[in-house]
């Protein structure tokens, strides 16, 4: 058995966290540990159709993450989330939501250098451009986290490196 909680990424677009929480997911699955991820594709897509990138839009869209990140708990699957969660208040409010040691907050620290070197959708390029108003690290804020949990700095460690990170750290804390 195993007990439940929510894996917060948190990070710039590019630092690697939906790649980090599907290569963990595919750990967690091969020893038969139920998880489940919330990304963009499956939420802003649906439930959060309508939300931009304002700031008052990105507080809402995680709110309302949360809120489902803590149902999934209630269900019993580790749940990964993967959004940039840019705001410090907004995530320490999800934290609020669940039990002590229930949320574990995954700082996947880059670079903004590498992030826009990596480039992969082409958007850090749109937003030095100003094509993409109010990006995350170019036009709009990030901030770090304070005391998170875990941190993996994916400009200098493998995926498998941080997925190995936070399965020591799950094991540690008696979750896994
Ligand atoms: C940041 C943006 C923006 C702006 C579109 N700022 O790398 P991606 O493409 O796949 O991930 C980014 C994603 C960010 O959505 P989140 O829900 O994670 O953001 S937040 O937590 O702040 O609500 C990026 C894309 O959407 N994207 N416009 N202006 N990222």
């Amino acid at each position: 058995g195993h007990r439940s909680c929510i894996l917060w990424f948190t990070g710039l677009s590019g630092a690697g966290k939906s790649t980090l929480a599907n290569a963990l997911e595919h750990r967690l699955f091969e020893q038969g540990t139920k998880s489940y991820i919330l990304d963009g594709d499956n939420v802003r897509l649906g439930l959060n159709k309508g939300l931009g990138f304002s700031d008052d839009d990105r507080k809402e869209n995680i709110r309302r993450i949360g809120e489902v990140a803590k149902l999934f708990v209630d269900s019993g699957t580790v749940v990964c989330t993967a959004f940039i969660s840019p705001f410090k208040e907004d995530r320490d409010r999800v934290r609020e939501l669940v039990e002590e040691g229930e949320f574990i907050e995954v700082y996947v620290r880059c670079s903004l250098e590498a992030c826009e070197q990596r480039d992969p959708k082409g958007l850090y390029k749109k937003a030095r451009s100003g094509e993409i108003p109010a990006f995350t690290g170019i036009s709009s804020p990030y901030e770090e986290p304070e005391a998170p949990e875990i941190v993996v700095d994916s400009d200098k460690q493998t995926v498998e490196e941080s997925v190995e990170t936070i399965l020591a750290y799950l094991k540690e804390k008696n979750i896994l």
